[in-house]
């Protein structure tokens, strides 16, 4: 097998059909082909020469890991359990805890018990309500018997030698948080496909509080000899990780308050950081998980949000501010955080600005712009420039559509430059379509010039002015028109400073 891909015909009918559909439904990835593949499938060693030939000096301790899952498919939890069990090396593992939160589907149940009770060193604890992934992990690490908890997802596979290099460097600083590479396993064939470890990506984020995934900074990738090395990393995706118990309880584990899903990932990566440790991708240590397209939980992303708010409160001091903007200032009822602040003020961490200057410096901080929000046509009541894309997709398109007042899709920056940026987006035009695509210096398709007079948005390389029209379904798109001065190509912007625009002649 080796991790390859699995395919279903596209045209199969009937029972296999409804099955494949179900499977998709219950868990956003295709069950039906997980169910087909052994759960002790063999996968290639992808470590580098150099972690195969490394032996450790110290004597390291023992770990237990913890895998929290909620309604998790059989096949996915098994295989990740096996997996373990397989590939981590005798004396390192004490114990795999398994928490279940309050799932319902019947195969975890009585099944799975029979199952675990014939495993050795498996325990099943089950969460009395439905607690969400952040307090379900406190329940496993505080029922931990090691000095170090390691998490992992319901539907992981572990390869040959990743638990050693991960312990090694917590036995060196216990104050250091690693992560291993996260491979992908496709969420429709389940194929296994490693990166490249001169590829790595680190974690970053982004002012919507996303996590996102970045390439090493240049000057870190020149200074590279061991691509198998440990790398420093702002951020980490945050399911899977190991860290030592005792610092996780220092750090207050996770904020107890955040529900369900999300913004536990950057809570901690901000707070080992600000609060005095180190946070590493291992290299040698691979790991694949499902990453799946969709959520497969009700309200996850109110959840999402209200966890990203406290989140700010907390660790963002001033900067909470550049999250708010893109919320459209709607905080919601984010409950109490004043035992949060407590922590942080006891820990005596280091502020948001040090984060960002020693971890993140290459993070753009949008303070700088010439305008910021909504982007309005005067052509229409109340519609607004509207980003399609969902970051990090590359290219995509944009449309315009009701102003919403929320942030989100519509809110843009127009930097000192002239370009009007989303996320990490340019408004640009190419191939005669407006689109949007990685910002790139010194590209004059991506740079508008903004006339408060007029109103009129100018294409610096074209000439022409931005405008609207409907197509056939009537939905509404920008284009671009030789300017005239009608009412389409007028348009609005939220904040607008010109006195922040660097004159276009120097820029070009
Ligand atoms: C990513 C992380 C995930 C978590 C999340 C943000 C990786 C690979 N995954 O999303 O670990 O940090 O970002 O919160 O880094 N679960 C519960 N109870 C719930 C919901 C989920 O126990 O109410 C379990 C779930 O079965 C799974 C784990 O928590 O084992 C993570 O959930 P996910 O797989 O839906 O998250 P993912 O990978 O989209
Ligand atoms: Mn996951």
């Amino acid at each position: 097998m080796l991790g390859k891909a699995v395919h279903v015909k596209d045209d199969v009918k009937g029972t296999i059909r409804m099955l494949i559909k179900k499977g998709w439904q219950d868990n956003a990835f295709n069950q039906f082909v997980s169910d087909l593949i052994p759960f002790g499938r063999t996968l290639p060693d992808f470590r580098e020469d150099w972690c195969k030939q490394r032996k450790s000096s110290l004597s390291l301790p023992e770990v237990t890991i913890i895998i929290c899952f909620h309604n998790e498919a059989f096949s996915t939890l098994l295989r990740t359990i096996r997996s373990v069990l397989h590939y981590s090396h005798k004396p390192f593992l004490r114990e795999i805890i398994l928490v279940d939160d309050f799932s319902t589907m019947l195969h975890l149940k009585s099944r799975l018990d029979a199952r675990i009770q014939k495993l050795p060193s498996v325990r099943l604890v089950r969460a009395k309500r439905r607690e969400g992934l952040i307090r379900s992990r406190i329940i496993g690490a505080k029922e931990a018997s090691t000095s170090i908890v390691l998490f992992l997802d319901s539907h992981c596979e572990c390869t040959e030698g990743w638990l050693q290099p991960l312990i090694e460097r917590i036995a060196e600083n216990n104050r250091t948080v690693v992560s291993p590479v996260i491979d992908h396993i496709d969420p429709s064939t389940f194929e296994y496909v490693a990166q490249n470890p001169k590829d790595i990506q680190l974690g970053g984020f982004n002012w919507n509080l996303n996590f996102i995934w970045k390439s090493l900074p240049r000057k870190i990738a020149a200074k590279r000899k061991k691509f198998a090395a440990p790398v420093k990393t702002p951020t980490i995706a945050g399911g899977l990780f190991a860290i030592n118990k005792d610092f996780f309880e220092h750090l207050g584990y996770y904020d107890e308050d955040f529900e369900i899903w999300g913004g536990e990932n950057l809570e901690l990566s901000f707070k080992v950081w600000m609060c005095g440790g180190t946070l590493e991708i291992v290299p040698c240590s691979h790991v694949g998980h499902v990453y799946r397209t969709t959520f497969p939980y009700a309200g996850a992303r109110e959840n999402a949000k209200r966890n990203s708010v406290r989140l700010a409160e907390v660790w963002l001091d001033d900067y909470a501010k550049y999250f708010y903007e893109r919320i459209g200032y709607l905080k919601g009822d984010f409950g109490d955080v004043s035992q949060r602040q407590k922590l942080r003020k006891r820990l005596k961490c280091n502020t948001f600005e040090w984060y960002l200057n020693n971890v993140c410096s290459d993070m753009v901080v949008p303070n700088n712009t010439a305008a910021r929000g909504q982007i309005y046509t005067t052509g229409s009541h109340d519609m607004c420039l509207n980003a399609n894309a969902s970051p990090p997709d590359g290219t995509s398109d944009v449309l315009i559509k009701p102003c919403h007042h929320q942030g989100g899709h519509q809110f843009w920056l127009y930097t000192r430059e002239g370009r009007l940026q989303f996320d990490h987006l340019c408004l640009d035009f190419l191939f005669n379509v407006i689109t949007l695509f990685t910002c790139r210096n010194l590209a004059d398709t991506q740079i508008w010039l903004y006339d408060i007079k007029t109103k009129l948005m100018l294409h610096v390389n074209t000439q022409d002015c931005l405008s609207v029209v409907a197509n056939e379904k009537n939905d509404m798109r920008p284009v671009l028109e030789r300017c005239s001065g009608k009412k389409t190509q007028k348009w609005y912007m939220d904040n607008f400073n010109a006195n922040n625009l660097i004159p276009v002649i120097n820029l070009l």
